[in-house]
């Protein structure tokens, strides 16, 4: 595949961007090699400067569950945009959906629209420590909540992908109050409270890892995170901005049946848009400002455009209700792919829960941030490439989610699973 425009753009780039783009991520370090530029994007595919099609496994890192360009939230956008693009001033479109994220999300009863997955969990933390008067904030290993200086920790997604420890530029003094625990696994979480429990205000997690590859909650896990944050009288944040919308139209809140006492979500309920959120219980929301002293803010916040775009992206999904066929593609998937891995011979692990999951390239079980990390990265890169040569782009990294959209079709999977099988040949 020639790749020259994308080549020259690249070279642009970093004459003006640091790294030549916008997110560490995108430029495709961990797999060694050059991003491409992309032109458009349409249902499951995208397409390149340089006219390469390819099947998009990313979706944007989650948010685009019905494929790219969906005419009827681009339609609608459309609509909106054409009033007016942000006011600054109350809409009636935030009200709406405020309603159907608070409709479809078990335990929310108020929420808060920001602009990004980064500021919902920083201002869920805030609230947090606003609402317990206590300090200290339990994170696990391999959980990626953005790029708040204090959760950079041990963090998933780029962090673990570049190997980065924590990052320059956050002092020591603002990690103090992170703690870390390991995900699955209830007795870090036990010793963490024995000796903190007093100052501890909240512990965070993404409810299904997304961030280190796909790792689900073993059974029992949230339950028994709900039960240790009750019993210190600390408060339990899921973080849902990929599950949100995504593993069930409630979350994976309402897959696992496990409530937490406040919410972050982002990605597919902006359908395309930047869009974050925070919300819970309306006895801890009404700590936020104005209401309460709890100060947050934001001038694009709740702007009509990421507002319908959202909606509409959330009333296609309750009237489809797609979330039983998104499961079946992806399974087939997964289960076909593992045969072709079995029959030459490549250990590999998949892990998926509804429509996200990762094939990590070691023999698993694959339940925790230390099995993620035993896998071959370099083999995952040879992967990587042999596929975007047959037109199929996976994340360009071992630790990342693939997501399955609704536009994805059992052809799209059909020809996914002659691109694995020719890329086996190569790697
Ligand atoms: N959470 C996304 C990756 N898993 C963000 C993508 C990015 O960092 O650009």
């Amino acid at each position: 595949m020639k790749r020259e425009r994308s080549a020259e753009l690249y070279e642009k780039a970093k004459r003006f961007l640091p790294g030549g783009v916008n997110s560490p991520v995108r430029a495709f370090k961990s797999v060694g090699g050059d991003p491409f530029f992309v032109k458009e994007g349409r249902g499951s595919k995208i397409y390149d400067v340089d006219g390469n099609e390819y099947i998009d496994y990313v979706c944007s890192w989650g948010p685009l569950i019905l494929g790219h360009a969906h005419p009827e939230v681009l339609s609608f956008v459309k609509e909106v945009a054409e009033k007016g693009t942000s006011f600054g001033i109350p809409c009636e479109l935030e009200v709406s959906m405020a309603e159907a994220v608070v409709e479809a999300v078990p335990s929310i009863e108020k929420v808060r629209f920001v602009n990004s997955g980064t500021e919902a969990t920083m201002s869920a933390i805030r609230l947090a420590r606003g609402y317990t008067k206590r300090n200290k904030v339990v994170k696990f290993e391999g959980c990626y909540h953005g790029h708040v200086d204090y959760l950079l920790v041990k963090a998933g997604s780029g962090v673990l992908t570049f190997g980065i420890p924590g990052t320059p530029g956050v002092p020591e003094d603002f990690a103090r109050h992170t703690l870390l625990a390991r995900f699955n696994d209830l007795s870090s979480v036990e010793s963490l409270f024995e000796k903190y429990g007093e100052d501890i205000a909240c512990v965070i997690l993404e409810p299904v890892m997304g961030n280190a590859g796909v790792i689900p909650p073993k059974e029992g896990f949230l339950q028994g995170l709900r039960e240790i944050t009750e019993r210190y009288g600390a408060l339990l944040i899921f973080d849902e901005v990929i599950t949100g919308f995504r593993v069930s139209y409630g979350g994976a809140q309402k897959l696992y049946q496990v409530e937490p006492d406040l919410t972050c979500l982002g990605k597919i309920i902006g359908g395309g848009f930047p869009v974050g959120a925070y919300g819970g219980r309306a006895e801890i929301m009404d700590h936020v400002a104005p209401d309460g002293p709890v100060y947050q803010a934001g001038t694009l916040s709740g702007n009509p455009v990421a507002m319908a775009a959202g909606l509409k992206t959330l009333e296609i999904l309750r009237r489809d209700n797609p979330y039983e066929e998104l499961e079946r593609k992806r399974k087939r998937l997964a289960d076909e792919a593992k045969r072709l891995f079995e029959a030459k011979g490549i250990p590999v692990w998949i892990n998926g829960v509804a429509s996200m999951s990762c094939i990590f390239f070691t023999e698993g079980p694959v339940e925790t941030y230390d099995d993620a990390v035993k896998s071959d990265t370099k083999l995952y890169s040879k992967f990587f490439w042999a596929l975007l040569e047959n037109g199929v782009y996976f994340a360009p990294s071992q630790f990342e989610a693939a997501f399955v959209s609704v536009a994805h079709t059992d052809k799209d999977i059909d020809r996914t699973l002659y691109a694995i099988e020719a890329a086996l040949k190569k790697i």
